[in-house]
């Protein structure tokens, strides 16, 4: 009998290959990757508490591992041929996004592990998003562009008989995954020579900065990768040391107890130079490194507070620098209770649910409820982690890639249905994925202790 791979070990392999790659193309990111080990190793020595935390749940090892990275492509196909190669690697879409809403004619997913033991063993992620060339006004332009797009084919010949080989099989051996990672990379690299001319690229260009790096390119080169920083401020403040451009903001909740979400940043897109059809030279800008730390998961109650605070925030810190941002998010979100036992009773974040040491010899509580089983120390909660993007951060690296091009007249496009349409799948509702992780948690401790 063959055996089979894991989709945990083709996407670790995978996402390692991707990383070597890119720290390869962009020396920068390695620069980056070099900043956050140290500010990772500092915040581990002055916090051996959090140091004890990390290796209880297994993390150290996986500390420097990135978390996630991002691509744009430009048609249906293509979108559905990446659902069945991220498959491959135990990646599935989850969650809808529209960037329209911020003026990037773009609507998204995040391709991700879902049960805890797939995102434990490797949670790297690929935001991918879906160019919508019916946003745009001009029909000649649009027509262009489609008949552009038609003519590529961003994977190899290889890589789509491996995907096929998977779906028919129902797995790699060792060796095709050794091959399918090697194959599927190539979708992911970058190209010095644009399929176009200067005049078409600057056409497109004009329109808007994304739909040029899209169209004009042989594949969706990825676009940045992500470590997980243990203090995201301090990576922020140390990167012009080291040679960095930083976005101007921390995308985001402010620096808090209990951490909420998720907070980002990145260096700045880099300009390189690009060869066009018909020998002439010329830039473009699109590649980037970025940063992020997880917070709790929150509720739908949660979230809505958070949009509020959020926009209130924004309204109120409009062009400021990242230290008084920082300040205004703040201030604002003091009305965001930020300890765990708030969180939990005012139902805002997600927590898991488990048996203490105490909780296992206790036998049956019939009598007690949850609240008074914690506060007894026989059992414990944990905040969910949250894995999944934020539409508004999302659109605030997308600027600030974009040298902050945005069209108010996409706004209002939202559409899931054309997107799983293209995608040929409905995404993962990423709220009921959390809610149904607490909820099966706090069933099996009910039932252990007979409440
Ligand atoms: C994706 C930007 C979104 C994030 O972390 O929110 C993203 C892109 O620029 O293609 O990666
Ligand atoms: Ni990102």
């Amino acid at each position: 009998m063959t055996s089979f791979v894991t989709s945990h070990d083709i996407r670790d392999r995978f996402s390692k290959a991707m990383s070597a790659m890119y720290q390869a193309e962009v020396p920068q990111y390695g620069t980056l990757l070099e900043l956050v080990e140290e500010v990772n190793r500092e915040v581990l020595e002055h916090s051996p508490a959090m140091a004890r935390q990390l290796a209880a749940h297994d993390e150290l090892d996986r500390l420097s591992v990135e978390r996630h990275g991002a691509i744009r492509v430009g048609t249906a196909d293509e979108l559905s041929m990446l659902r069945r190669l991220f498959a491959v690697m135990g990646m599935f879409p989850v969650g809808y996004y529209d960037l329209s809403e911020a003026g990037v004619p773009v609507h998204s997913t995040a391709f991700r592990p879902i049960d805890d033991d797939a995102l434990a063993r490797n949670p790297f992620r690929v935001f991918t998003s879906l160019l919508r060339l019916g946003l745009i006004d001009s029909v000649e332009l649009r027509e262009r562009a489609a008949t552009i797009l038609a003519e590529r084919d961003i994977f190899t010949p290889s890589a789509r008989e491996l995907i096929d080989c998977h779906e028919r099989q129902g797995g790699l051996t060792d060796e095709q995954a050794e091959r399918f990672v090697a194959e599927a990379l190539e979708t992911f690299r970058w190209h010095h020579d644009a399929t176009v001319d200067w005049d078409t690229y600057e056409a497109l260009h004009a329109e808007h900065r994304l739909i040029a790096d899209v169209v004009c390119f042989r594949g969706p080169h990825i676009n940045h990768l992500t470590p997980r920083t243990l203090d995201i401020d301090e990576v922020q403040r140390r990167m012009p040391a080291v040679g960095m451009n930083p976005k101007e903001v921390i995308e985001g909740p402010p620096r808090r107890d209990c951490p909420i979400l998720l907070r980002q940043t990145s260096f700045k897109a880099l300009e390189e130079s690009i060869r066009f059809a018909g020998e002439q030279q010329g830039t473009h800008t699109a590649r980037f490194g970025e940063i992020e730390q997880r917070g709790v998961a929150l509720t739908p109650a949660g979230r809505a507070l958070y949009d509020r605070l959020l926009s209130e925030s924004r309204r109120r810190s409009a062009g400021m620098t990242n230290t008084e941002h920082q300040r205004v998010l703040a201030e604002v979100f003091a009305d965001f209770p930020d300890t765990e036992r708030e969180l939990r009773r005012q139902g805002l974040a997600f927590f898991e649910y488990r048996l203490t040491d105490a909780g296992h010899e206790a036998g049956s509580m019939a009598e007690a409820d949850l609240e008074t089983l914690i506060e007894r120390g026989l059992v414990e909660c944990r905040p969910i982690t949250y894995e999944d993007f934020l539409p508004v951060s999302a659109a605030g690296i997308f600027q600030s890639n974009l040298g902050g091009d945005q069209n108010a007249a996409y706004a209002g496009n939202a559409n899931r249905n054309a997107f799983e349409a293209a995608l040929g799948a409905e995404v993962t509702d990423e709220l009921a994925l959390y809610a149904e992780r607490e909820r099966a948690s706090r069933q099996a401790v009910c039932e252990a202790l007979g409440g």
